[in-house]
């Protein structure tokens, strides 16, 4: 009986070592992706810090972005990042025009190889 408990425990262990490894690994290599409803960083908010299925509510909104760090980012017109992506560069900011404002659903970090 105890052995059992002493291998749940272990496992449990295991998981959290895991998602903290993730978290760490994605801070140093991701940076993060800024998005604001109005242009000049004005309005509602979002952060991104990793891939994003959908914007949910703030669907079709962004009109400003900024990315810190050292990665580009990929933003998607569609939800679940279908179709091409549109790149963020690293380091830079900036107002969304014409097609780019109001039409962004997903995101992601950059991968280190792309089938581009
Ligand atoms: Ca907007
Ligand atoms: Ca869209």
């Amino acid at each position: 009986m105890s052995h059992i408990n002493n291998q749940t425990q272990d496992l449990y262990s295991i998981q959290l070592v895991q998602d903290l490894d993730h978290e760490a690994a994605a801070t140093v290599s991701g940076g993060a992706l800024f998005l604001s409803d109005y242009p000049f960083n004005t309005g509602d908010q979002l952060k991104i810090s990793g891939k994003y299925d959908s914007f949910g509510s703030f669907n079709n909104k962004a009109s400003w972005y900024e990315v810190t760090g050292d990665k580009d980012w990929y933003v998607y017109a569609n939800e679940y990042r279908k179709g091409k992506p549109y790149v963020l560069k690293a380091g830079t900011k900036g107002n969304f025009k014409d097609y780019a404002n109001n039409n962004w659903e997903s995101a992601e970090p950059k991968p280190e190889y792309y089938p581009y």
